[in-house]
């Protein structure tokens, strides 16, 4: 049995024996008391990055964008976002549960909205209404097939939210990808945000965390909040040097994730039976939809698994296979291979 090709998410990679190292060799100290020096350079390192006065290291990119929409809102206030986010759809209902905030969706074009369909959300002060407060955006887009979005519909929702006194966050999980892809600093996207969620545990594969960033009074709230979530942690420099490590490491080397998301891609484009959806894959993630007479999402994915290949059924006759750092550019190929031979396998032969 050849070794096992896990497409299945960006989150499944391992520890590199560098950054296990990093991890090894990291200083310590109790960070409920903002006693850890690991956690420090990180959160300094990482703001400075993104442009921001701060930043807080959190264990998940679910906590820091929960703790962001909390230290933003009040209970009673709205936040406008794409339809398919993962804010709204893969939080457990966080905005609703954690923060008494309601979300307004709007149906993006493979999630990336454009000003003109916000022009008309944002509620009158009225005693009857919610208060528009928040405006949400996904960069590089998840279930946007890991779209990026165009750096000019960010500026002018961006333009149009202040004018309104809204405020603008990023869940910029796969920021680093949309960095990567157009060579666009992650400074110069986030000067569009108030704050910024980015995510180590993806695509630059370190085993957790995330940070939230944004101006400095911003984050001394949201350390509290993420306090009251149970996020304090304490000597966790273990986890912020291979974040770190990560961030230093491994951010140009997405490059080589987008080249054999291509190669699958390929594969995908020239399978009768699969199509790709969106049909462009431009960053990570590839996500492709399964004719009925090809079979279901679920009965492809178990043929690709019997031949190594895991990936994520995401809807009844959708697939998501997603590269990262621990799938080479000779597993891609093999990936590719798996995906030709047995969709024509399964469909049946006229
Ligand atoms: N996404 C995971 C699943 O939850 C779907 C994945 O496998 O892609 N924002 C975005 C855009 C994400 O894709 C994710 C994780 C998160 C936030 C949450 O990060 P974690 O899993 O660290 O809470």
């Amino acid at each position: 049995m050849p070794d096992i090709i896990d497409l299945r998410s960006d989150t499944v990679t391992k520890p590199t024996p560098a950054m296990r190292a990093a991890i090894q060799a990291a200083e310590v100290g109790d960070d409920v008391f903002n006693e850890d020096p690991t956690v420090h350079r990180l959160e300094e390192r990482v703001a400075a990055v993104l442009g921001k006065e701060a930043a807080l290291f959190v264990p998940s990119g679910t906590m820091s964008n929960q703790v962001g929409i909390k230290a933003h809102t009040q209970p009673g206030d709205e936040m406008l976002c794409d339809v398919n986010c993962h804010v709204y759809n893969y939080e457990a209902g966080g905005p609703a549960v954690l923060s008494g905030v309601t979300c307004r969706t709007v149906e993006g074009d493979y999630g990336v909205l454009d000003v003109s369909q916000l022009e008309d959300k944002v509620r009158p002060v009225n005693d009857h209404l919610v208060r528009t407060r928040l405006v949400c955006l996904e960069n590089t887009h998840n279930r946007g097939g890991g779209r990026i979005y165009p750096i000019e519909k960010i500026q002018a929702i961006s333009e149009w939210a202040r004018k309104n006194g809204l405020i603008m966050h990023l869940d910029g999980a796969r920021l680093w990808n949309a960095v990567v892809a157009t060579g666009i600093p992650a400074k110069e996207w986030a000067r569009y945000f108030d704050t910024v969620s980015v995510c180590f545990s993806k695509g630059l594969g370190a085993p957790i965390g995330s940070a939230l960033c944004g101006p400095r009074d911003f984050i001394g709230r949201a350390r509290r909040i993420r306090k009251l979530s149970g996020g304090g942690m304490r000597q966790a420099g273990v986890a912020a040097a291979g974040a770190l490590f990560a961030l230093e490491n491994h951010v140009e080397r997405l490059a080589e994730d987008h080249r054999n998301a291509q190669v699958i891609a390929q594969a995908v484009a020239d399978t009768p039976g699969l199509r790709l959806d969106p049909p462009d894959v431009e960053t990570n993630l590839i996500f492709f939809h399964v004719d009925r007479e090809a079979g279901t999402a679920q009965a492809v994915a178990a043929a690709l698994k019997a031949r190594g290949v895991l990936v994520l059924p995401t809807a009844p006759q959708t697939i998501r296979a997603c590269t990262h750092l621990d799938v080479s550019a000779a597993q891609a190929e093999r990936a590719a291979e798996a995906v030709r031979q047995t969709v024509t396998r399964l469909v049946p032969v006229r």
